[in-house]
Formats: structure tokens, sequence, C-alpha cells
């Protein structure tokens, strides 16, 4: 077979930046490819809203590829088990109300199902910054990530979006920003940022789905940000509120459910 070394160059290059075109207006900016901003990804685009995903690594995933303690395994309870379903991953029963599914599979299950619903995932891109307009989130600012790792002196570009939701975990990177850069009031109990709250499976799973919500004009929290952002315990590695965090952050844009 004949293959020309620059036309396989001139095809990356092309599709690519046809892709990030497409990226740069969109209906909702999803910040993080963990679980949460996996799912939330998946319903959003299955509901025909354009969709964007930006993960910093070079891996989609986020946490859930470790299990617990590496053992890559992951929990799931009864609420969340119709989602293991719908993406259909395996699972195995270890106890009434105690499912468990390998952490690898769920990642890759998750990813081909936000990719093929139609969200458009971006790796090695991170969020650096929010665009503000008149209070609300008009969308994000964005740049390689090795030019952060590498401390270079380059400036982002912008991606707007009707909607952004943060998903980037303990960190909470998007609301930090929020706070940070525009002194914001967030709608949380003391309207600051409420901070993570020690391990408690019980009450961290139940806190991140009802933490879910927009906590600012444009902007929703879920997965283990919403529990950062709203001071709820963290959990370990159970993962069935993560998944219905997404869900729920996908139909509060849908308008198909109340905060
Ligand atoms: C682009 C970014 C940026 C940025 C971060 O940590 P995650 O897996 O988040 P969730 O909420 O989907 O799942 C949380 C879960 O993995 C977890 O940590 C649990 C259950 N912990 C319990 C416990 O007790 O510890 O994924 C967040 C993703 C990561 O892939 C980051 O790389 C990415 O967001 N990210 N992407 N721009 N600025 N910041």
């Amino acid at each position: 077979m004949h293959l020309e070394d620059v036309t396989i160059s001139k095809a990356i290059i092309t599709r690519y930046q046809e892709e990030l075109l497409e990226a740069l207006e969109s209906d909702v900016a999803v910040v993080g490819g963990g679980p949460a901003g996996l799912v939330a990804a998946y319903y959003l685009a299955r509901a025909n809203k354009k969709v964007v995903l930006f993960e910093r690594k070079l891996s989609i995933g986020g946490g859930m590829w470790g299990g617990g303690m590496m053992f890559n395994q992951i929990v799931v309870q009864d609420e969340a088990l119709p989602l293991l379903k719908e993406f259909g991953v395996s699972y195995r029963t270890f106890e009434e109300g105690y499912y468990t599914s390998s952490s690898v599979e769920t990642v890759a299950a998750l990813t081909l199902g936000a990719v093929r619903a139609g969200a458009r995932i971006f790796n090695l891109i991170s969020v650096e910054d929010v665009m503000v307009r008149d209070n609300r989130i008009t969308g994000l600012v964005i740049n390689w990530t090795p030019v952060d790792l590498g401390r270079l002196h380059v400036d982002p570009l912008t991606v707007q979006s009707a909607y952004v939701i943060d998903c980037t975990g303990h960190d909470a990177q998007v609301a930090s920003m929020v706070v940070k850069k525009m002194g914001a009031v967030l709608r949380t109990r003391t309207g600051n940022l409420e901070g993570e709250k020690p391990m408690w499976a019980a009450r961290g799973e139940t806190a991140t789905v009802a933490n879910t919500r927009e906590i600012y004009p444009g902007l929703l929290v879920a997965g283990m940000a919403a529990n950062a952002v709203c001071g709820g315990h963290r959990m370990g590695p159970i993962f069935g509120g993560m998944l219905l965090s997404g869900r729920r952050a996908a139909r509060l844009i849908l308008g198909e459910d109340e905060e």
C-alpha cells in the first residue's frame, strides 16, 4: 500500500481543527472527564445538546481507573444500578445492595457512551479561566496542558457555552476560579466554597446528588466537585453518586429536574 506520511499529518491536523472549531460554541461545556462529567455529557448529547468536554489529562476517566487503593474494582449501590445497565457495564452482586464492576470496563463504557451519543471530547486541554458577562458564566478559557506543566507563557483561547458543568472532582476548579476571580457569591449555605468533609460513604453519596446544582448563573457543579463546593462528605470508592450526579446535572439543564 502506498502511504504518504505528510497526508497522515494533514488528515490529523484538518480533522482536529474541524472538531475544535465546532467546539467553539456549544450548549454545554463539561470540565473534567471523570465519571460525573462523562455521564452528564452522555445524557445531554443524547438529548441533542451540543456538548463539549475538556479533560486536562491524557486519559479520560479521572479517579475511576484506580478503584479503591489501586484495586481496580468499583462499588455501586442499588440506586445507580440502572446507570450501569444504561451503559452496558457488567456487574456482580457482592451482597444485597452492593454491586461491583471493573473500573476499567466502566471508564471505557462511559467514554464510549458519551462519544457515541455525540459529545466531543478533548483530552490534554486544561481549563484555566472562565468568561463572565453580566454575572453569568458564558464560556471557558482553555490551554494545552503541556503549556501549564511546562510553565510556558502562552496565551490561551476561549470557547463560548450556554452552560458550564464543573466536574473537576475534589478541587472544584471552575467554582474556585469564579470565587477567586469574581468574588462570586455561590448558591451554597454560606455563599462561599464550603469544602469537603471527611469520609462517610452513606452521607457523601446522598449529598453528591443533592448538591448537584447551579451554583452560579450558568455554572453547575456535579460529582465530587458538588460536595467540595457545598460541603458534603467524601465517600471513597463507591461511584453510584458520581453517576447519579452527572445524570442530575444533565436533567437540570434539560429542565427535567427541579433543584
Ligand atoms: C480540565 C480538569 C481540570 C481542568 C481537573 O476526579 P474525577 O474522577 O471527578 P468525579 O467527580 O467525576 O469523580 C470523583 C471520583 O473519581 C472520586 O474522586 C471519588 C469518588 N472520591 C471519593 C473519595 O473519598 O476520595 O475527575 C475529574 C477530572 C479529572 O480527570 C481531572 O484531570 C479533570 O477533571 N480536571 N480538566 N481542566 N482545570 N481540573
